[in-house]
């Protein structure tokens, strides 16, 4: 057989194929393994040594001449390629290229080798799905705890690869999951914590040993087994409240969400569930809602309400201990959520000193009851009161206890007493002589004088004014009709202006002995002022004179006149030091200098209706450096102020000698209705007002906002102080009085009672009795320290025959105590002032009166002042008496001894009944 140029005859080739046939069986075939689009290098035997001729052949069935090392044949396809004279290069393999080669080497002999080639392809792209699992927003799967999850994993390559899933756990190594080459798709039926981590499937080519693989990271996550838990608790030393919700066992944490229920107003937003409230935050009763969701969790989610509420303190008001011995005091603290912080006080003064456990003071707490033990009973250290103070950041309560230390055999106790009783006694008796100098004596008629050009006075003790007052009252009637005649009483004397029922102090007034014989005085009107007319007349402003004022050592009056103007006028009105011609000078120019050195009336324009007054006491001595610092044009004088409660919810305080205003004070968000100073000096204001707060002042602070009191529903009327310093009163649209104490700035209790809006209240000179009057046409007389409801007085029409139209004919504007304790004033929509002894239950004197809005005593007694709707004021004269030396005694003593003091005292009964105003 010629070797050489030529491609060989197929023939040839066909018998080539039964030799190389017989010739494979002999087992010296070689393996290939290419890649598809790639190259591959089939070698021709032995690849050293000499080389000949090299043929190149393809045998499926039969043989297929593909290339020859003699250049002058050409390869079959372009692919096709020899390498080194005798390899096989073929380029882009495809998976048509598998199959058995074959090469012919001619040398001395001819040489046959075979190879077989076989092409693999891929592994290409891995196909993972893991179903029944939801998306995190990071790309991340998670599937919840329990579930059933598919895993399959999809790759193509020939041959078809060999897939295997493999499982890698956090910090632990990983974890074979077993291979098919069939089956590619595993169940995970019931996933838990443990089958959370990385999830990798990989696809092998067994014949390339090419391999890829791709990892999923999949997390299982379980809401909490149990429902969320709430609690509050205090924080940063009772000024915060820290809300906190808890809902463990989950995984991952959840989301909290705390919001004021109802309402909705979101607290705030965590993954923590804590949130810090402070105290304006918090109001008793108030609930809020932790809506705790978890991702895993319920749709609705899972909540827990917490409410908060200010502890209610109970105790035994009194308690006795006998020299020596034992006592415990106790106090149960209920309703308090968070907890009550409990705490004994001793010392009602200021700075208040809290009770430490000692071996002398044995202090318990079991819960919320707190238990005080003192040993050994001394009376000078133990005595007195103890406070048993609850406080949480919703609100501070307490509750006084009395402890009296007596000795086991008691006489000598009641000696002292009646010794005690009778050295006050004296000495009120020598303060009486002082008190009823003549320097403020009154007379009647010629006293008083126009100030001011803008005023007409109107004297009223002659013929002549009752003439005037007949014309007043006929034009009213042309007005308001000819029923007006009869609302009076008939008793009254048209022509007169006060009345005395003669039947209900017949018999009584002797009875009672003491301080009434003085009664000769009538309530008569002494004088009437009346506003000029505004140069510049604003039909905006109204007129009413709302409030009138004097100060409390009697120099000023103060006249809110309507039309934004304060009036402070010298009292007393007459001014003896002026000559007649000199005031009608005075009268002419407004602003001139009157009397040389006197005081001079002053206007004040606050540029808003005025509302309250109130003068402060004189002041001490440090809150006049602060002023004049900080207003270095206020002189250093003595500085007592005027405070103007405005419609615009301002405070503006003045100086009275000067007229200069001081301070504005700004927070009510709506009209001031009520002032009222602490009586002590210490130039603390309270404000009451129509956005239902009341609000505390410093003054010496340069009017520093020091408290803020909520808790009253409706339109705040009017606020006292007890002239003790220890309590506010304050009443409002909603039927109830509230008592605050002015240590603690805390409610004390509630007073229920009234019907209808109560309007006006004030305190005894000795802060034993509150008298309060409502539009329900009652005044109510409360011991304040028990909160009992001594008496009421009814405002029926004189003949109640003819009272059968409005019940709210006679509703009640203005009560007020007069200075020495023992008469009340009462001003009533049914055109009467009144007068009322404290121990009668119906008026011993009236005097009509129209329009009138309020009322207030001189403060050195025998003057009532009163002031109407239409800007105008009066002055009455008042019953003046002699306070009984009982009455004094009484007085003086409770000044300083509360109900429960005077109880724990070792007097009769009816002693005891006397000294808290039980009986009279
Ligand atoms: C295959 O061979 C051709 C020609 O020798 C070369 O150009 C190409 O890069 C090679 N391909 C690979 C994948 O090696
Ligand atoms: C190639 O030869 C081997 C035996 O040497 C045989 O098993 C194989 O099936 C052949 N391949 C093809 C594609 O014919
Ligand atoms: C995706 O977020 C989850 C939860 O926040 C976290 O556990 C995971 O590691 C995150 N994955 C990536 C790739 O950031
Ligand atoms: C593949 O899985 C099927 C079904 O589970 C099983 O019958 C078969 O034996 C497995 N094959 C291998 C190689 O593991
Ligand atoms: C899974 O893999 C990612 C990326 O390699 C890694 O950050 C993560 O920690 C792994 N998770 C576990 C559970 O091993
Ligand atoms: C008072 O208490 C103390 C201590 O518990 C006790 O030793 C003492 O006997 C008690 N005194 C009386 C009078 O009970
Ligand atoms: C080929 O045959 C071998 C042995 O079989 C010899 O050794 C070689 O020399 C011979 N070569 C040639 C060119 O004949």
């Amino acid at each position: 057989m010629a070797a050489g140029g030529r491609a060989p005859e197929p023939r040839v080739l066909v018998c080539l194929g039964a030799l190389l046939a017989g010739w494979v069986a002999v087992g010296l075939e070689a393996v290939v393994i290419g890649e598809v689009h790639e190259n591959v290098t089939l070698h021709c035997g032995n690849i050293s040594g000499p080389r000949g001729l090299v043929t190149w052949y393809r045998n499926d069935s039969e043989p297929v001449f593909l290339l020859s090392s003699n250049s002058s044949l050409l390869p079959a396809e372009p692919r096709f390629s020899l390498v080194n004279v005798s390899s096989l290069h073929i380029e882009a393999l495809s998976l048509q290229d598998e199959g058995n080669y074959t090469c012919r080497e001619i040398l001395n002999v001819t040489q046959w080798f075979q190879v077989w080639l076989q092409v693999a392809s891929g592994p290409y792209q891995i196909e993972v799905h893991i179903s029944a699992t939801s998306t995190l927003p990071n790309g991340t799967l998670y599937a919840a705890k329990g579930s059933q999850v598919e895993f399959s994993c999809n790759s193509s390559s020939w041959p078809p690869p060999m897939v295997e899933w493999w499982f890698q756990a956090l910090n632990s190594s990983s974890e074979f999951f077993g291979h098919n080459l069939t089956v590619n798709s595993f169940s995970l039926l019931l996933m838990s914590p443990n089958l959370q981590g990385n999830y990798t499937c990989l696809a092998l080519n067994l014949l390339s040993r090419r391999h890829r693989k791709v990892t999923t990271e999949l997390l299982v996550y379980y809401p909490p087994p149990s429902a969320p838990q709430c609690r509050a608790q205090m924080a940063s030393g009772f000024f915060m409240l820290q809300l906190t919700c808890r809902w463990d066992g989950g995984y991952p944490d959840p989301n909290f969400l705390w919001i004021e229920e109802p309402g909705g107003v979101i607290v705030g937003k965590s993954k923590l569930g804590v949130e810090m409230l402070n105290k304006s935050q918090l109001s008793d009763g108030k609930k809020f809602k932790c809506a705790a969701s978890h991702v895993v969790g319920p749709e609705a989610g899972a909540s827990c309400v917490v409410q908060i509420r200010s502890p209610s303190v109970l105790s035994e008001p009194m308690k006795t201990c006998f020299v020596g011995g034992n006592v415990t005091l106790t106090c149960q603290v209920s309703g308090a959520y968070p907890p009550a912080k409990i705490l004994w006080l001793r010392n009602l003064t200021q700075p208040e000193v809290i009770t430490q456990p000692s071996s002398h003071h044995l202090i318990t707490q079991d819960g919320q009851n707190s238990t005080l033990t003192i040993h050994n009973c001394s009376q000078d250290l133990d005595e007195g009161y103890y406070v048993c103070r609850a406080d949480n950041p919703v609100g501070v309560r307490e509750v006084d206890i009395w402890l009296s230390v007596k000795e086991p055999l008691n006489i000598g106790g009641i000696v002292g007493t009646i010794v005690s009783l009778l050295l006050l006694g004296l000495a009120t008796i020598s303060g009486l002589m002082l008190y009823y100098s003549p320097v403020l004596c009154w007379k009647v008629g010629n006293t008083f004088r126009g100030q001011n050009m803008d005023d007409v006075m109107v004297l009223v003790d002659s013929e002549e004014e009752e003439e005037e007052e007949e014309e007043e009252d006929a034009a009213a009637e042309e007005e308001e009709g000819a029923q007006e005649r009869e609302e009076f009483p008939k008793e009254i004397p048209k022509q007169n202006h006060i009345h005395r029922v003669t039947a209900l102090v017949n018999g009584n007034i002797e009875q009672m002995g003491n301080g009434f014989q003085d009664l000769q005085e009538e309530p008569l009107l002494l004088a009437e002022l009346k506003p000029g007319r505004p140069h510049q007349f604003d039909w905006k402003s109204s007129c009413e004179t709302w409030s009138v004022a004097f100060s409390p050592d009697g120099s000023w009056f103060a006249w809110s006149q309507g039309h934004c103007i304060v009036k402070l006028i010298p009292w007393p009105l007459e001014e003896q030091f002026i000559p007649k011609g000199f005031e009608a000078k005075s009268r002419s120019s407004k602003n001139e200098t009157k009397g040389r050195g006197s005081p001079k009336e002053k206007t004040l324009d606050c540029g808003q209706i005025v509302w309250g007054l109130a003068f402060s006491p004189w002041p001490s001595p440090p809150s006049r450096k602060l002023w004049a610092r900080h207003h270095p044009q206020v002189p250093d004088v003595s500085c007592l102020v005027l405070a103007t409660g405005l419609n615009d919810g301002q405070i503006k305080i003045w100086e009275v000698q000067t007229g200069l205003l001081l301070l504005n004070l700004s927070g009510h968000q709506d009209v001031v209705r009520d002032l009222s100073f602490t009586p002590s000096g210490s130039l603390i204001l309270v404000s009451a007002s129509r956005d239902k707060t009341l609000r505390i002042w410093d003054l010496n602070k340069h009017g520093k906002q020091i408290q803020v009191l909520s808790g009253h529903l409706q339109w705040v009327y009017c606020c006292s102080i007890s002239p003790d310093c220890s309590m506010l009163c304050s009443a409002a649209g909603e039927k109830s009085v509230f008592l605050w104490s002015m240590r603690s700035y805390t409610l004390i209790r509630k007073l229920e009672g009234h019907q209808s809006s109560v309007v006006s209240c004030d305190f005894s000179p000795d802060s034993a009795l509150l008298v309060t009057a409502s539009y329900d046409t009652n005044v109510i007389m409360w011991d304040p320290y028990t909160g009992e409801r001594l008496r009421s007085l009814h405002h029926t029409q004189v003949d109640p025959a003819m009272d059968d139209s409005d019940v709210h004919i006679s509703s009640l504007r203005s009560v007020c105590f007069s200075p020495e304790g023992l008469y009340l004033a009462t001003v009533a929509d049914d055109r009467l002032l009144r007068i009322w002894a404290l121990e009668l239950k119906t008026p011993i004197a009236f005097a009509p009166m129209t329009n009138g809005l309020c009322c207030t005593f001189f403060p050195h007694g025998g003057v009532i002042a009163t002031g109407t709707r239409d800007g105008h004021v009066q002055f009455w004269t008042a019953p003046r008496v002699l306070s009984s030396l009982k009455h004094l005694c009484r007085k003086a003593l409770r000044s300083f001894l509360t109900t429960y003091q005077v109880l724990a005292l070792p007097i009769p009964k009816k002693m005891k009944e006397f000294l808290t105003y039980r009986t009279f």
